[in-house]
């Protein structure tokens, strides 16, 4: 393996040194039981027919994108893809509103008119993804580019699959980034499978991270079920991107813990291996840290904080089925644009 292999992170101190006070800690806690909770009660909502389309969940892997969605400056802008409801969270999306995206109401990220998977709140530095994957690979580049020609000390983050990086667009956004050294970090959510080919089918070198030398800069393998861990490294590789030092590819060894969307039972995946993942949730592992580690944890704040998480997507599930459906009389609008309305210099 030529890519760092990252070390966990075991201590309160080592997460100080990461820039994590003891708020942190809990807030990072509370952002990942309210992703598990979106996503849960979201299948429950499929389950009722009230979810057009399909549904796709991150279970397992919301370490990895909580971890990264934390360590990402306020004017940074990340392109997260389908597992990656943890980033959306720890930027602050309201929960509230990604119901209403699921249920297609007019509160929705996309008003109701495209698939629930496609969201994202712009005004919050995430731009949706596209359901051809890893395009939004090149976008996050482009993004990178702008910043430096603007000379702002912004950075770019752009996720993919394990079975995305497989695609010409991602080496060729590799190739860009490192060519430019750009300000831009590569994150893949490796969880194993790309819909039902493992690992071994997908590609030949032992880890995607080792992928980064070919392109001049840094690989790093980090355990995805480490939410610290994740942190700290996507903290460095973002900081490292400010400060000009180019691209970092991070491959988060993650976790689907279930099928491809919900109507997969991922009957493929050998016997035994989602009881052993379920003995390694992200979770369930930060909570035994915490347990240790923060006064009172165990003892009431688990409590108070799974209540409060509670409490709110109960909120968000009620507001949300208040937005209504889309007029569709309405369905062109934003479709096409007023030539009117155009000031780019090539337009006039
Ligand atoms: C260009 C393109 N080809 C095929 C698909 C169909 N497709 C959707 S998800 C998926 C598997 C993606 O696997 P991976 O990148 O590992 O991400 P994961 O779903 O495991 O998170 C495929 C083949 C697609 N969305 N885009």
């Amino acid at each position: 393996m030529v890519a760092r292999e990252a070390a966990a992170v075991a201590t309160p101190a080592e997460a100080r040194a990461a820039g994590l006070d003891q708020e942190d800690l809990l807030l990072i806690y509370r952002h990942l039981l309210v992703t598990r909770g979106i996503e849960e009660r979201g299948h429950i909502l499929y389950r009722q027919g009230k979810i057009p389309g399909s549904f796709y969940t991150g279970r397992g892997n919301e370490a990895g994108a909580v971890g990264v969605g934390f360590a990402m400056g306020l004017d940074d802008v990340g392109c997260p893809i389908q597992r990656d409801m943890g980033v959306h969270i720890a930027r602050g999306t309201e929960p509230w509103r990604i119901f209403a995206q699921y249920l297609g109401r007019v509160d929705g990220f996309a008003r109701g008119r495209d698939g629930n998977v496609h969201m994202a709140d712009f005004r919050l530095g995430l731009v949706a993804m596209v359901s051809h994957l890893p395009a939004m690979a090149p976008v996050a580049v482009g993004a990178a580019l702008a910043f430096r020609l603007r000379n702002q000390p912004r950075v770019a983050v752009a996720w993919s699959g394990d079975g995305a990086t497989s695609r010409g667009d991602w080496h060729e956004a590799l190739n860009f980034a490192g060519v430019r050294q750009l300000p831009v970090v590569f994150v893949i959510d490796n969880n194993g499978f790309a819909y039902s080919t493992p690992n071994a089918l997908e590609f030949p070198s032992g880890r995607l991270a080792d992928r980064a030398t070919g392109y001049g800069f840094e690989g790093v393998v980090v355990d995805g079920t480490d939410v610290l861990a994740v942190h700290r490294e996507a903290r460095r590789a973002i900081e490292k991107a400010r400060e000009g030092g180019g691209p970092t590819l991070l491959e988060i060894v993650t976790l689907r813990m279930e099928g491809h969307a919900v109507h997969d039972d991922a009957f493929y995946v050998p016997k035994g291996l989602h009881e052993a993942w379920a003995k390694r949730d992200p979770i369930e592992r930060y909570r035994a840290f915490l347990a240790e580690h923060v006064p009172g944890f165990a003892e009431e704040r688990d409590d108070a904080i799974r209540l409060e998480v509670k409490q709110l997507l109960n909120e968000a599930v009620r507001r949300a089925d208040e937005s209504p459906l889309p007029d569709p009389a309405t369905v062109l609008d934003g479709v096409y644009v007023d030539p009117a309305e155009l000031d780019a210099p090539h337009h006039k």
